[in-house]
């Protein structure tokens, strides 16, 4: 049975990681980490340990790790993409010097670790689309260049120290749970809300700039797919390209519109979101995650859009 650490549970991808690990290994296994001053949501209250946990703090961490037995860190802590523009030297310490304290961590106690990276990874001078998973990785914001950073860190600390360092590229996340912060993908979870609410929704990004996003179920499966997968099938690590739907906001908003006939939605461009959006691929190719750890995603934009307005219905917006 794994003995698990999430950094990051609460936020937008660690709230759910963390529900579904403990029901999968059992909740006095999964430590829940936050940092100090954070609200608790309720799905991390009970069911498992809960720890401070700052991925800065390497005291603090090395300990939790000891006082668990930990052998395996999910690593979700992360400034997201255009809100890393406005802090980038955060965003730095966070990504970079945050996941190389992990890595040595990983390395002198023998743990796994997973840490995501982002479509972000890649710039404008990678192919556009169906981008390949080993290409050109020059991306243009310091979100982008933290990631690659952090990629090849884990590669390194892989190869040089046999670290079992695991990563995915991972799309917009969408999610009817915990919202996003400060990523430039965010849209795609706002523009439900909206419309459950019977608001108009402003989209900050133009008509015709695609991205590849993910309904969170199929995240979640993919990375306890790939944290289980044989190592000896694994070519790439760090970081494998995965995909499920990638659409522009018309493509969104008229599946959108399939449900709410009177949905409207208009055009209010955010300059910093529009060029990092400009910057970043149409689409993944994820031929290698396919081949080599089994990926396959359940949803696409029509049944995501089916779940996504269920389960906000239910909320009472
Ligand atoms: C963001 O928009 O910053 C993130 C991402 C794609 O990494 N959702």
């Amino acid at each position: 049975m794994k003995k698990i650490l999430v950094i990051g549970a609460t936020g937008q991808i660690g709230s759910e990681l963390t529900v579904k690990l403990r029901s999968l290994y059992g909740g006095d296994n999964v430590v829940a980490g936050h940092i100090a001053g954070i609200s608790i949501p309720e799905c991390l209250r009970d069911g498992g340990p809960l720890e401070e946990a700052d991925v800065l703090n390497t005291k603090q961490i090395a300990a939790i790790v000891d006082k668990y037995h930990i052998d395996s860190i999910f690593n979700l802590a992360a400034i997201l993409s255009a809100q890393a523009e406005q802090r980038p030297v955060l965003a730095w310490n966070i990504q970079i010097n945050g996941v190389l304290n992990l890595l040595e961590i990983a390395r002198e106690k023998n743990c796994a670790v997973f840490t995501p990276s982002s479509i972000g990874a890649f710039g404008p001078s990678s192919p556009k689309d169906k981008t390949p998973q080993d290409t050109i990785q020059r991306p243009q914001t310091i979100y982008g260049v933290s990631k690659v950073t952090c990629e090849l860190l884990s590669d390194y600390y892989f190869h040089r120290f046999g670290v079992d360092t695991r990563s995915v590229r991972f799309p917009g996340l969408i999610s009817y749970v915990t919202p996003p912060g400060g990523g430039t993908t965010d849209y795609a979870v706002d523009i439900y809300y909206s419309a459950v609410k019977g608001e108009k929704f402003y989209t900050p990004v133009k008509a015709g700039t695609f991205m590849d996003m993910m309904y969170m179920p199929d995240a979640l499966h993919a990375i306890v797919m790939l944290m289980e997968a044989d190592p000896a099938k694994l070519i790439h690590r760090n970081s494998f390209n995965i995909a499920s739907m990638s659409f522009d906001p018309e493509m969104i908003y008229a599946e959108i519109k399939k449900h709410f006939p009177t949905f409207e939605m208009e055009y209010r461009i955010d300059a910093l979101r529009q060029s990092i959006a400009d910057s970043w691929p149409n689409s993944l190719d994820d031929t290698c995650a396919r081949e080599e750890w089994g990926w396959k995603p359940e949803y696409d934009l029509s049944s995501m859009t089916v779940d996504m307005i269920k389960h906000l219905k239910l909320k009472n917006l």
